[in-house]
């Protein structure tokens, strides 16, 4: 058998076999490269006698032909199959239903929260914070809150210690005496916040939000009070014109002290906020108390001004609505989506505050 036989059938009984990609690239080379079996055959053509020199050459050509031709075959196969392999294995099914998304909402009270800051900060408020844990000087010492007041009692606020130094912060005043403490007047300052209260019914929360004002500085006095509360309050209801009354009561941080009081009247049902012959008491406020002053070392003789403390929850439930304090704090997921604020839709009323 002549040496173009042997390969050939060699080779063919080889390509019979069940072959990968890598060994087939392997019989080519092995074949067909440089120093293949093939192509030193081709080299040899110049060596052989003449006249088996036409017959060893054609012969040689019907083989590389046949070799060549079922290797590249078998590649394609090869090749053909991983591409449906990975069409059927990459199927996009585009009758399927969409995954279910959810957007998360902005609570009605940071909501709030957010639109009062906004509203006081655009006349010259700025906002502080504080700590939720407070001590019994910043909340109620400073603030001339004497100890036998009703507000220092065990069932008004959680102490959270047997020597009642730590408690969980009434009101949201204690922020003012820090900030009082750390800089120097002229103060312009709220600070909202979370406030705690042993108290728990229809219209009282354990943990309840608040948002305390206090401005100080030379000559302030209450017709800037007035004018400033006029002024939130109209912004914060969206209206031209409210009726308001501020009504004598007393605060130990403030003399003297008011409530105040907006008109307002229910048609149709709903509440209309800034007319008619009802009244409704949204917040307390007054003059900052000398002694409040003497405390954090501001000399009252030289500085004055008003304070005031607003309660964000029920002006939150009026705003937008809202019947049921405990809803708030619930935590249910079907009202919050219900209630709740969409964080990309930027109100018409929107005034650059960033969250
Ligand atoms: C109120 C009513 C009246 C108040 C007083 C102070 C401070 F720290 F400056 F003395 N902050 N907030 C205040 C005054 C709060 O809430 C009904």
């Amino acid at each position: 058998m002549s040496d173009l036989k042997k390969i050939r059938d060699e080779f063919i009984s080889k390509l019979k076999g069940k072959l990968d990609l890598a060994e087939l690239n392997q019989i080519k080379s092995d074949l067909f490269g440089k120093n293949g079996l093939v192509s030193s055959q081709f080299k040899k053509i110049g060596t052989i006698d003449v006249s088996e020199r036409k017959k060893f050459a054609s012969d040689l050509n019907i083989i590389k032909d046949e070799l060549h031709d079922l290797i590249n075959f078998k590649i394609n196969e090869i090749e053909k199959a991983n591409i449906n392999e990975k069409l059927e294995k990459e199927k996009i099914d585009v009758t399927l239903p969409e995954r279910s998304f959810v957007r998360g909402k902005i609570h009605p009270v940071s909501q709030t929260i957010d639109e009062i800051s906004s509203i006081f900060s655009e006349i010259g408020f700025s906002v502080e914070e504080g700590p939720d844990v407070e001590n019994e000087y910043n909340n109620f010492t400073a603030l001339n809150t004497p100890d036998n007041h009703p507000a220092r009692d065990m069932h008004d606020t959680f102490y959270l210690d047997e020597k009642k130094e730590r408690l969980l912060r009434t009101h949201t005043s204690p922020v003012q005496i820090r900030t009082m403490l750390k800089d120097k007047p002229p103060f312009k300052i709220i600070a909202p916040g979370r406030t705690y209260r042993s108290d728990s019914d229809q219209t009282h929360s354990p943990m309840f939000h608040q948002v305390e004002g206090l401005h100080i500085d030379k000559n302030i006095n209450m017709g800037h009070l007035k004018g400033c509360l006029n002024y939130f309050i109209k912004e914060f209801f969206e209206v031209k014109k409210i009726k308001m009354r501020f009504r004598p009561s007393h605060f130990p941080f403030t003399e003297p002290s008011a409530e105040v009081d907006i008109g307002y009247e229910i048609k149709d049902g709903k509440i209309i906020i800034g007319e008619g012959d009802q009244w409704l008491e949204i917040l307390g406020c007054g003059m900052v108390h000398p002694n409040v002053l003497k405390n954090v070392k501001v000399d009252p003789t030289k500085f004055q001004g008003y304070a005031f403390g607003i309660g964000i929850d029920r002006l939150a439930m009026l705003k937008y609505g809202i019947n049921d304090l405990r809803a708030f704090f619930d935590c249910d997921y079907r009202w919050l989506n219900h209630f709740g604020f969409d964080p990309l839709d930027v109100p018409t009323n929107y005034r650059g505050l960033s969250r």
